[in-house]
């Protein structure tokens, strides 16, 4: 790994890219990652790099969803395994998830490397690879009968398109984490979570050992108030005042 003097402005940012690289020599990334990332990062540029107030309630509600399943699964891909293992355990631990690792540039191989490398963090990792989503082309239809197959709620960071719109016709409840408030994934989630993974999580585990010893009602009544198209709205807007502001800056100076 390069190293990546902490001082740096970009010192975040800079790390971030470095574990997606290290992930690839693994075989535990897909290159492919690394373009999605790279789209993530310019996403997140014009958000202005920090968690907004329409993450943070789509990430509350995202945390009552999960409290409230009775089946809640978190689903890993190349990318969120090297970004963010740590977290996507205390996330499991504290609302009782289980962890499936479901991929889009699918080999056995590539199966047992990332279940390795997410067991080295004491996740407990599904791979049995021995169910099958109907109506779903991609090498994501390949799932484990203990984990997305019978999932009410399942936590699908970094998705790649048209398995949200399947596991909602499976009749699961869909939460998205994607910086891209355009994407087919954020508009067909039922809650999207426009922020990078590696602030959501962080924030997720800390709302979750909080709400963990909420009443199912009060768990409800923030689903209830819950309007995904608003939040969307919102993340839309929020990169158009962050551009409007760099450009009236521009102007002014
Ligand atoms: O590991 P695999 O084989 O399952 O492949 C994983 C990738 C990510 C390659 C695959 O799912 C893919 O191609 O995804 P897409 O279609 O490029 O979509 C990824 C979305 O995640 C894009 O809309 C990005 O903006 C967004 N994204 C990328 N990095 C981050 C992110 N969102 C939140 N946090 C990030 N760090």
């Amino acid at each position: 790994m390069t190293e990546i003097p902490r001082s740096h402005p970009r010192y975040l940012s800079l790390m971030m890219r470095e574990k997606l690289v290290e992930g690839v020599k693994l075989g535990v990334t897909a290159m492919q990652g690394l373009i999605a990332h790279g789209r993530g990062e310019a996403f997140d540029y014009i958000l202005g790099e920090r968690t907004r107030d329409f993450a943070l309630k789509a990430e509350r509600a995202a945390v009552a969803a999960m409290l409230l399943a009775k089946n809640p699964v978190i689903s890993v891909n190349g990318n969120v395994a090297v970004l963010v293992p740590k977290e996507v355990k205390e996330l499991a631990d504290a609302v009782g998830a289980k962890v499936e690792i479901n991929i889009f540039h699918h080999s056995p191989e590539r199966v047992e490397r990332m279940k390795k490398y997410l067991e080295q963090f004491g996740i407990e990792v599904l791979a049995a690879c021995d169910a099958v989503l109907e109506g779903l082309d991609s090498a994501r239809r390949i799932v484990d009968s203990r984990g997305i197959y019978i999932a009410d709620v399942v936590l699908v960071p970094l998705e790649d398109g048209d398995r949200c719109e399947i596991l909602k016709k499976h009749g699961k409840k869909v939460v998205a984490i994607d910086l891209n408030p355009l994407s087919r994934t954020a508009r067909m989630a039922d809650i999207t979570i426009v922020d990078n993974i590696t602030r959501a999580l962080p924030n997720m585990v800390e709302m979750a050992n909080e709400m963990k010893s909420w009443s199912k009602d009060r768990l409800e009544s923030i689903l209830e108030q819950y309007d995904n198209r608003q939040i969307l709205a919102q993340a839309v807007a929020g990169i158009k005042e962050y551009l409007d502001r760099v450009s009236k800056e521009l102007k002014s100076s």
